[in-house]
Formats: C-alpha cells, structure tokens, sequence
C-alpha cells in the first residue's frame, strides 16, 4: 500500500478551501473530501512494514495546538507551475509534531526524508499552464486567512491510484494530548 501521514481538515475548513477552487483555467482542483496537509510521505510499503510504522506512531507522545492556514502559493515555476497551495502560519508545534513523526518512521526503518517539510494544502495540480491567471489569482487572494483549528490528532492515510483520481482512506488516527 501507498501510505502516507497527514492532518485531516474539518468540514467548515474544507469548505472554505472550497470556495477558493475556482476560477483558474488549467487547474485539476483537488476533491474537497481529499483535502489535507501532508507531514510525511511515507510511499509504498508492504504489510509488515505498515504494521510497524502504525506501531511507531502509535508510540508517539504529542500534544493539541491550533493551526491557521493562510495565504498562497506555487510549486513549480513559471514555465511549469506544478501546484497551487494553501500555506500555513508560522507554527512551532507543527514543526515539533512533523519532526517528532520523522523520527517515529526512522526508528521504524524508514530512510529519512531529505526534503526539507514545507507545510501546505494542495489546492490544485495543473493540466496546462495557466500563465499570468496564476500570478494574479495567488496576488488577488493573498490576504486569504481561515480561521484557526484546534488539531486533535494526525492521520496515517492510505493512497490508491483509480481512474478518476486518487483516493484517500484514513487507515488509523492518533490522538494528540
Ligand atoms: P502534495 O499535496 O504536495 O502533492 C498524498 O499523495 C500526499 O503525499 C500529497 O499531499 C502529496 O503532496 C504527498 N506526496 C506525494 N508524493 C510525494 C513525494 N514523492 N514526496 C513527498 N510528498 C509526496
């Protein structure tokens, strides 16, 4: 299975990211059920190895905080815009729980990750390049700020690649204290 470990977003928040999903020729808007923001791609891996990785964040001791999403952004460049995202406040305690989370997967076996985490929403993916609609669809909305969520706990999620797009299933939840 595909794996990887993510926070869900509340409906009212999905929502709101809904309302941004517009507007852009080129775009592949992510499905709002499949909204989410990603701490660690985890990959392909098989069974044993699932079951250690869930043993490993099981084991993991964090605690609740709140989290804002705010302004916009791409991946990519000009030439080849890549994605569309929804960034996040500066926050501490997310920066704890995504290294806390990298370290539960290494001691679980897993190589670590060399890219540096750079937290955000995936708004959209692209078809073709919009061009300068993207610049001034990520100017008009920079000020976009939801307001704060209270995180719970993290997600592990499994990926599965179906015709009409990927779908994701939470395949466990681990709480936050
Ligand atoms: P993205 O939103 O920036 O595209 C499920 O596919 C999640 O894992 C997505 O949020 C995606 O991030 C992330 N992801 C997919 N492939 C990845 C990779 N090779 N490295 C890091 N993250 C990846």
């Amino acid at each position: 299975m595909r794996l990887f470990v993510a926070l869900a977003l509340p409906a009212d928040l999905r929502s709101r990211l809904c309302a941004l999903s517009a507007g852009l020729p080129g775009a592949r808007w992510v499905d709002p059920s499949n909204l989410h923001l990603t701490l660690r791609f985890i990959g392909e891996v098989g069974r044993h190895e699932a079951e250690d990785i869930d043993a490993a964040l099981s084991g993991l001791k964090g605690k609740r905080f709140s989290l804002t999403l705010a302004g916009l952004g791409e991946f990519g460049d000009d030439r080849r815009p890549r994605q569309l995202w929804v960034g996040v406040e500066p926050n501490e305690a997310l920066e704890r729980l995504q290294a806390k989370i990298e370290n539960a997967l290494q001691r679980a076996g897993l190589a670590p990750e060399k890219r540096k985490f750079k937290p955000h929403v995936t708004l959209a993916r692209f078809k073709t390049n919009p061009g300068e609609r993207l610049h001034d669809y990520i100017v008009e909305r920079s000020l976009f700020r939801a307001a704060p969520f209270e995180v719970t706990e993290f997600t592990l999620f499994s990926s599965y690649l179906a015709r009409e797009g990927a779908i994701y299933a939470p395949e466990a939840a681990y709480p936050l204290l």
